[in-house]
């Protein structure tokens, strides 16, 4: 596997479908690294431990995570597999960002921003960041979503390891739709 296949593997396996390299991930989302390899060999996937921590280490996103130990590996968010990161809620900036495209705008008006197959729904500190997230499924349409009028209310915010934004759901009437 080339750096990319393997980052994308790694993104496949941490996130949503740990049988693909035959192991479990605990409750924390965590996987033994060594598990991780010879499973992933039993499935024809061959990468080294070096290879695994090249790629967390120069990740553009930071995408993973190491233990402390050095010896368990996990996604710093972008999970559809049931795991509790242990994030504590934080106060978010008062203005954060979604990036999305022209063709969801008409059910993001009426039920506002749901979290689709992940665990929550994924917010960006800046407009940049949201573009790049929209510019994956075509061209990009920027929110501005009233993070301050949003915990006001009572919903929670969790910042995970690589700075991305984590919230339950956004109703419609905290989002700024462009004009
Ligand atoms: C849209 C990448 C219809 C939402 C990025 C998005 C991010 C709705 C799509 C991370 C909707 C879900 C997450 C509604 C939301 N009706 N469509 N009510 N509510 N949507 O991939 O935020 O490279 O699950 O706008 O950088 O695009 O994987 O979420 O277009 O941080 O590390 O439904 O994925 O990171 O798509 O991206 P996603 P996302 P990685």
């Amino acid at each position: 596997m080339n750096p990319n296949q393997l980052s994308r593997f790694l993104s496949l396996v941490l996130r949503h479908k740990p049988d693909e390299a035959a192991v479990t991930l605990d409750s924390a989302g965590w996987c033994e690294i060594d598990a991780l390899i010879a499973g992933a060999r039993q499935k024809g996937h061959i990468f080294t431990r070096e290879e695994i921590a090249a790629i967390v280490a120069s990740n553009d996103k930071q995408r993973f995570a190491l233990s402390d130990d050095g010896l368990r590996i996990r996604a710093n968010q972008g999970h559809s597999v049931g795991v509790d990161l242990g994030l504590q809620p934080q106060t978010p900036p008062d203005t954060l960002f979604h990036g999305t495209v022209a063709r969801f705008l008409d059910a993001i008006r009426r039920e506002g921003l749901r979290k689709m197959r992940r665990s929550h729904v994924h917010l960006s500190r800046d407009q940049e960041t949201a573009a790049k997230v929209g510019e994956r499924r075509g061209e990009a349409i920027i929110l501005r979503i009233d993070a301050h009028a949003m915990h006001a209310k009572g919903h929670s915010f969790f910042l995970s390891a690589n700075g991305v934004w984590l919230v339950d759901a956004v109703p419609p009437e905290h989002i700024h739709f462009p004009e």
